[in-house]
């Protein structure tokens, strides 16, 4: 019965039916908020599927919007029962999107998984520069800062960052933590983050091993 409703939901989306798909998303979650992981990756299949029609030239930039404003709302009622099950703070860490980058989807699948295991939350939002993410450094003086980017040309901006708190003199009390499709492992060691995150539950994994060793 759920594979069927994740069908639904996945197929739903990618026919830009907005009441079909959250339709699909209540009716997953009334199987049990187990699902709600199920749902997401649905969601993100979808948008997979929605990014390369888009790069193909199949579909235009309306229906990349309208597709991410689907998924947004999707994800609003999905995120409520993730979790990542811990109930302590575990300490604070600061998230945002990259300067230049509007997505905030997978940032804020990050944030949900990172709340619902203890972590306490400093959200910056989307098109974050590098003098935002420093303050907000020096201010909350957080065990990790996540910094998300899905554009490739927007990616560079995540080594300015790294040298801004370096500047500041917080580079070494702070761990960094990078995701996003325009992002590999190999890149974000080279502009200098501490790890690197395919997924919301990889990173939160990766920051409740930093808290542990603190
Ligand atoms: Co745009 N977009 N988009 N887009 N968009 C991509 C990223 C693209 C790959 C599509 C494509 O061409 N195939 C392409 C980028 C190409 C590139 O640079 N390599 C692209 C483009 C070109 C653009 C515009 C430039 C289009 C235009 O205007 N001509 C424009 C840019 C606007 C801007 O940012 N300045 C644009 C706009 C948009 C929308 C606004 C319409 C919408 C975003 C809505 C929103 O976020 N609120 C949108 C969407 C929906 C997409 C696709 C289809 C889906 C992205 C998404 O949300 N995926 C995307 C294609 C794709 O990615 N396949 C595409 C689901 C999400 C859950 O995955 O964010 O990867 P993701 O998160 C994952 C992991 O990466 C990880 O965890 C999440 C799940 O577990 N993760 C982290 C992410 N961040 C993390 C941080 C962490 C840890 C883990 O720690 C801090």
């Amino acid at each position: 019965m759920t594979d069927e409703l994740l069908e639904k939901l996945r197929g739903s989306l990618l026919e830009l039916d907005k009441e079909a798909t959250l339709e699909a998303v209540r009716a997953v979650l009334q199987e049990g908020s187990a699902h709600a992981e199920a749902g997401v990756r649905a969601v993100t299949d979808a948008l997979d599927r929605v990014g390369r029609l888009f790069q193909e030239g199949d579909w235009f930039l309306g229906e990349l919007v309208y597709a991410g404003e689907i998924a947004k709302q999707a994800m609003e009622l999905l995120s409520p029962h993730l979790s990542a099950g811990a109930d302590k703070r575990l300490g604070t860490v600061v998230v945002g999107t990259v300067q230049g980058d509007m997505h905030d989807l997978g940032k804020n699948i990050f944030i949900t998984y990172a709340q619902s295991a203890g972590f306490e939350i400093v959200d910056l939002g989307t098109d974050v520069t590098v003098e935002q993410f420093a303050e907000a450094a020096l201010e909350h003086q957080p065990l990790a800062l996540g910094m998300s980017c899905l554009l490739t040309v927007s990616a560079g901006a995540i080594g300015r960052v790294i040298e801004g708190l370096d500047r500041r003199g917080v580079r070494e009390s702070v761990k960094v933590i990078v995701g996003g499709a325009a992002l590999t492992e190999e890149f974000a060691h080279e502009v200098g983050a501490d790890a690197f995150a395919p997924d919301a539950v990889t990173g939160t994994g990766i920051i409740r091993a930093w808290s542990q060793g603190r």
